[in-house]
């Protein structure tokens, strides 16, 4: 499990490390609809939403379903 919270508006591209090709991108922007707790899993070496817009404040938390070990990386 891996959290972060997104406290600066901007857009953010998020990888893993061990897997480059494993990305998506946080869009934090005042007003989003999402806000508070967003829980995302990472499951068949992909992350569950390709992208996501939130508002700043918000906690993404990840969830690695696979047996591989991933990690949540900014670019
Ligand atoms: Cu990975």
């Amino acid at each position: 499990m891996a959290s972060f919270v997104f406290n600066e508006d901007g857009e953010f591209s998020v990888y893993c490390e061990p897997h480059p090709v494993m990305k998506m991108k946080v869009n934090v922007e005042e007003d989003a609809s999402n806000s508070g707790e967003v829980k995302l899993d990472i499951a068949h070496y992909a992350f569950s939403e390709e992208s996501m817009t939130i508002s700043p404040g918000t906690v993404i938390t990840w969830a690695n379903q696979d047996s591989a070990q991933h990690n949540v990386a900014f670019e």
